[in-house]
């Protein structure tokens, strides 16, 4: 700026000759202030009051300010760019004709000397401006991790919270030195908020009373989420395991806006919802009839703390053991009988007999369709810590289970007879018969290998894999026959 409309041998360099170097660079500076004092002005006073967040809230007001300061900075510097561009454009550049070079220029101590001085001087100011923003305010609305540093001045935080009883006589009131805390739970892909001064209710409403210091207590119980509190100016990661803790004191009543700044999975734009800045009084009758209305369900709700680990729930626990144990095909394969439910479900809006038996069929096909893959991959499941029937059990019980769920499958999908019609009852047996042979083969050529009897051809290899393929067969072969006599005209008892 003043480096820019102090240099003399710049604009000499064009054909405005030497006297009219000095005064393009006076007529420079005198147009610099002026144009610098009205914009300034025009981005504290008129823009000012309209850049982003707003001033819902403490921290808001203060980012508010920050971000204004920064454009006053920045603005004689524009300006002083676009300024010295135009005036190279308009006087300086080249006449028709002339040919010649410019003069050259080498180091220009007075330019170099200003140059390092005022941008040093301007970044060194706003690193020290930065911090005391950043330590005033409280974190200035940013999460602080667990242990905050800064904290709202004349606050103290309640450390252990009533929570056995739903009913309990709130903690915090209004207008005392105890911060209200909030923790934000973030999880695909919602918000909800616990007030643990408040008998630990847990809600997807965020409500906050104005002019009174609120201490968030951010946490996920999935994924990295981010807490975005728009018009509070509050952001803060919300990381599973972690507390992360944002201060700010809400100044004005009204909604804001609160998201997710963090891409956390297909509907991280989901979490978008509205919070609310009310009265005490307002928020004390609010959050008091809330505690009354949820205490119910705030019972079945885990104790309050300050992380989550969603996989230590005691019911998801039972589930993440069982499928550790070598019945994971028998429990996993559920999931994968669900679909006739759903099937039937969607086309006939109900679940009836039929279907549970199809249900069956399939959840009893499974582990000797499966059981027979992993005697063939069973090395691969050892070196990977899969504890797969064939892996833990020897192969002749494996195959007399197998067995066993041949037979159980067979009788279901004779169960299936008295809606299918006799027509199907005469495919299931055929391809019953068909499974069951080759079950007890398997099962045969196992304890032959095992221990070969006199007279009996010893096999050293199962085969497995001829059950396996047979069943995919198998299974495709009885579902043909389900939806063709479904389809006859005949064929039914
Ligand atoms: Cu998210």
């Amino acid at each position: 700026m003043a480096a820019e409309a102090s240099s003399p041998g710049v604009p000499a360099a064009g054909a405005a000759g030497s006297t009219g170097g000095r005064r393009d660079g006076l007529w420079l500076l005198i147009i610099w202030i002026v144009l610098s004092v009205i914009a300034c002005l025009l981005v504290a006073l008129v823009w000012g009051p309209h850049m982003p967040p707003g001033r819902q809230s403490s921290s808001a007001a203060s980012q508010q300010f920050d971000i204004t300061v920064l454009g006053v900075i920045a603005t004689p510097v524009i300006i002083g760019v676009l300024l010295y561009f135009g005036w190279a454009l308009a006087f300086w550049r080249q006449k028709p004709g002339d040919e010649t070079d410019a003069a050259p220029i080498h180091g220009n101590t007075r330019i170099q000397a200003t140059w390092i001085t005022v941008t040093s001087a301007i970044v060194l100011s706003l690193a020290v401006f930065g911090t005391y923003e950043l330590i005033a305010p409280a974190g200035a609305g940013a999460g602080e991790g667990p242990q905050p540093i800064w904290k709202p001045a004349g606050t103290v935080a309640q450390a252990s919270f009533d929570c056995g009883s739903a009913t309990a006589a709130p903690t915090w009131k209004p207008g005392t030195s105890n911060i209200l805390q909030v923790q934000v739970i973030g999880q695909q892909w919602a918000w909800t908020y616990r007030y643990p001064q408040f008998g630990c209710f847990e809600t997807t409403h965020l409500e906050l009373p104005v002019g009174e210091p609120v201490q968030f207590n951010v946490t996920s119980l999935d994924v990295i989420h981010s807490f975005w509190a728009y018009q509070l100016g509050v952001k803060a990661d919300a990381n599973p395991g972690v507390n992360n803790v944002a201060y700010t004191t809400p100044q004005h009543t009204g909604q804001f806006v609160v998201r997710c700044d963090e891409l956390c999975g297909i509907w991280h734009g989901a979490m978008y919802d509205y919070g609310k800045v009310v009265s005490d009084s307002a928020f004390m009758s609010w959050a008091q009839s809330t505690q009354v209305s949820l205490a119910s369900l705030t019972k079945l709700l885990p104790p309050y703390a300050l992380t989550y680990d969603p996989t230590v729930l005691s019911s998801l626990g039972k589930v993440a053991q069982q499928l550790r144990s070598p019945s994971n095909i028998v429990i996993g394969g559920a999931a994968g009988c669900f679909p006739v439910l759903v099937g039937w479900a969607a086309v006939k809006g109900t679940v009836v007999i039929p279907a549970i038996v199809l249900f069956a069929v399939i959840f009893l096909w499974t582990p000797p369709h499966f059981w027979a893959l992993a005697m063939k991959f069973r090395k691969d499941y050892a070196a990977a810590n899969v504890p797969m029937l064939p892996v833990v059990a020897p192969p002749a019980e494996v195959t007399r289970k197998i067995v066993w769920y041949s037979y159980a499958m067979v009788a279901a999908t004779l169960a299936l007879a008295p809606y299918a019609g006799w027509i199907y009852c005469m495919a299931a047996l055929g391809l019953g018969g068909w499974f069951l042979v080759e079950a007890h083969r398997l099962h045969d050529r196992v304890r032959a290998g095992v221990a070969p009897a006199g007279g009996r051809r010893a096999h050293p290899r199962p085969a497995p894999m001829r059950l396996f393929h047979l069943s995919i067969a198998y299974l495709t072969l009885l579902f043909v026959a389900v939806a063709v006599t479904a389809l006859l005209p005949w064929g039914r008892w």
